[in-house]
């Protein structure tokens, strides 16, 4: 009698224990992500990235802006760079001034410019040199709608994002609204140290964050912070 074997499947629950490589191998795959997103794991060093955010809140804290609707943001926000991305009931833009301070958004610290031009260098940018940061603080419970990043003026220059402390689900949507919106998305979690790139086909791709989970890591404490590198004007 022939004994035939079945094959596991790739999402299969039942570990070989003979054969490493094949166990390698049933590690589920994420699908590939769109062209013009690319993703580095452990792409930098989260502990100086998270001493010049602080530097940074210390002049220009969190805050919770308003949507144009007049809604309150469940994430926190600040800026740094020649020029902050605002949201207030006169709509989106970026501006040179924090609104609550009435100063200029404190300069970008050259370690976060050296790492945001080194790493749109490795996802294939060279010569990336933003003019704004946009820093987003998540507590539990906090998220982020489905958006396009297009408030800015040049579209060719891609956004590099950073993440930093508790992990995240972040939602990839399509180039309009109908399949940005609706099911047609893709999800990758973003961990502490992670990159991800949006350029050239994907720049004006629908993207979000899922709620944030509660937890504690140990640099970021109860939170998730992201930073989007960006050239503005
Ligand atoms: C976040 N990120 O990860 C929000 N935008 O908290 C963004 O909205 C984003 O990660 C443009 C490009 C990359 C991003
Ligand atoms: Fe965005």
């Amino acid at each position: 009698m022939k004994v035939v074997l079945s094959q596991p499947s790739l999402f299969s629950t039942r570990i070989p224990t003979d054969n490493v490589a094949s166990v390698v191998s049933e590690v589920p795959r994420m699908p590939p992500l769109p062209d013009g997103v690319s993703l580095l794991r452990n792409a930098f060093d989260p502990a100086e990235i998270f001493d010049a955010i602080n530097s940074v809140a210390d002049i220009a804290p969190f805050r919770h802006m308003q949507t144009p609707g007049g809604k309150k943001m469940s994430v926190a926000m600040t800026n740094c760079g020649k020029l902050g991305w605002v949201s207030g009931t006169n709509g989106y833009m970026y501006s040179s001034n924090d609104p609550e301070t009435k100063q200029p958004w404190p300069a970008l610290p050259p370690v976060l410019l050296e790492t945001a031009s080194r790493i749109a260098q490795q996802a294939g940018y060279p010569g990336f040199s933003p003019d704004a940061c946009l820093i987003n603080r998540y507590l539990a419970g906090a998220q982020m709608g489905l958006h396009q990043d297009r408030d800015e003026i040049d579209f060719s220059q891609p956004i590099v994002s950073l993440s930093i402390g508790l992990s995240a689900r972040f939602i990839i949507g399509g180039l309009d609204s109908a399949a940005g919106r609706n099911a047609r998305t893709q999800s990758v979690v973003l961990h502490h140290g992670d990159a991800i790139v949006f350029g050239a086909a994907a720049r004006l791709m629908f993207h979000g964050v899922r709620p944030l989970k509660p937890g504690h890591h140990p640099l970021a404490g109860n939170s998730r912070i992201n930073l989007t590198f960006r050239v503005a004007s």
